[in-house]
């Protein structure tokens, strides 16, 4: 995807490189210093490109994608709140992904140290006049976004109920993996698991012991999983590793053939060069009582191997 001339600036309050997008609108950009890159727009609170320190996009992004504000553009890694789907009365995901959110330099410090080996940004959305028409709850979403110096990519979402009655939500990182081709790509983890079928009315069914693979349309909300699933391209010879924490629900979409060629910004073919992995909280909704936060993390790591089963049993320490 050309980006086009962008100005490059730096933010003088973070220091962080911002670029604008031909809206307008920023986009801050993370560099590891062994060359891995970010791009995180305030369009959305979305990722929109993640790039090892080879250069290559690691984040699928479609070529008809629009970038038009309000829609979030098809690719990169979207926030779904405070709905996944079409669970609630809300737009399809939620309005996160279509708002315009803020820089947050008032973030509270987080319990953990990354002893400064990432670079980060962080970002803040709370409800405008009209979202509190559609879903009257105040919140504070702080949203950071971080790049390790081995390019790992962690974002860590802390959603606080500055209400004064309790509301409840679901979420998912609605996350597009850029494959080499579908057709050689598995994901281990998701093993003997439930999973609610979004092609069949959400009926639940159970997973068979093998490894995922594909060879049809699947939308699948996989519940109660391991923090940690894989993701291997063969061809790619490379894996990606998911790690999240307080995101019981993995979701695993793939439009397919004839699901692509209904959506006008996605190519006809190009779901054989994605798939999305979403780390998600939908089958239970989160409930927060007034004061309450609720965080979700989520690590995502490219390693160049296909036997990342080593990975699979390493604990979460994001
Ligand atoms: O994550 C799966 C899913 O809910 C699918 O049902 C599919 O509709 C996809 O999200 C894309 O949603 P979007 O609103 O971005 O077109």
């Amino acid at each position: 995807m050309s980006m086009g001339s962008f100005v490059n600036s730096m933010d003088p309050r973070s220091g962080l490189e911002v670029i604008r997008d031909w809206n307008g609108v920023a986009q801050v950009v993370l560099r590891s210093p062994k060359g891995a890159s970010a791009r995180v727009s305030l369009h959305g609170g979305q990722v929109v490109s993640w790039r090892n320190d080879r250069g290559e996009d690691l984040l699928f992004t479609s070529s008809k994608a629009i970038f038009k504000p309000p829609n979030a553009m098809r690719g990169g890694i979207q926030m779904c709140f405070p709905q996944f789907g079409y669970s609630g009365t809300l737009e399809r995901h939620g309005f996160a992904r279509n708002r315009i959110w803020a820089l947050d330099d008032e973030h509270p410090p987080l319990n953990h140290n990354d002893n400064g080996s990432k670079v980060s940004v962080d970002l803040i959305l709370k409800p405008s006049e009209d979202d509190l028409k559609c879903w009257p709850h105040c919140f504070e979403f702080r949203l950071r976004v971080s790049l390790s110096k081995d390019g790992d990519l962690s974002l860590i979402s802390r959603i606080r109920n500055v209400n004064g009655k309790p509301f409840s939500f679901s979420f998912a990182y609605h996350t597009y993996l850029s494959v080499s081709d579908i057709s050689e790509v598995r994901i281990e983890g998701l093993e003997t698991l439930d999973y609610l079928d979004n092609l069949s009315h959400k009926e639940r069914f159970t997973e068979q012991g093998d490894a995922i693979t594909f060879e049809s349309e699947v939308d699948r909300v996989y519940v109660s999983s391991p923090n940690v699933v894989a993701i291997l391209d063969h061809e790619k010879k490379h894996s990606f590793v998911i790690r999240k924490d307080g995101l019981p629900d993995v979701v695993v979409w793939n439009p397919w053939e004839k699901k692509s060629k209904t959506m006008v910004d996605f190519g006809d073919e190009e779901y054989k060069q994605m798939l999305c992995v979403d780390a998600a909280a939908v089958e239970r909704a989160i409930t927060l009582r007034p004061g309450e936060e609720w965080t979700g993390k989520l690590e995502l790591s490219a390693v160049l191997s296909t036997n990342c089963s080593d990975h699979l049993d390493h604990p979460v320490s994001i």
